[in-house]
């Protein structure tokens, strides 16, 4: 389990257009940190990570979707 700032800096990385989401492109662009992604939320793909945790369904992951993503698969 990654500490709430951990993910914030994970999260910052990742966004490289700093509009406060990550796009499925983003994940692609970095494929190292979308592993990491990838194993604290247990899915085994940007795609994956996308359809089970952008609640809202906009297409990319806010910080407070990754949040409860990592939650939801530490329990
Ligand atoms: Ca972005
Ligand atoms: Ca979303």
């Amino acid at each position: 389990m990654t500490t709430e700032q951990e993910l914030r800096s994970l999260f910052n990385t990742l966004d490289r257009d700093q509009d406060g989401k990550i796009s499925i492109n983003e994940l692609f662009l970095s494929p190292g940190l979308s592993a990491v992604i990838s194993s604290q939320t247990n899915t085994t793909s940007p795609q994956e990570l996308i359809v089970q945790y952008d609640s809202d369904k906009d297409g990319s992951i806010t910080f407070e979707e990754l949040k409860q993503a990592v939650q939801e698969a530490s329990i």
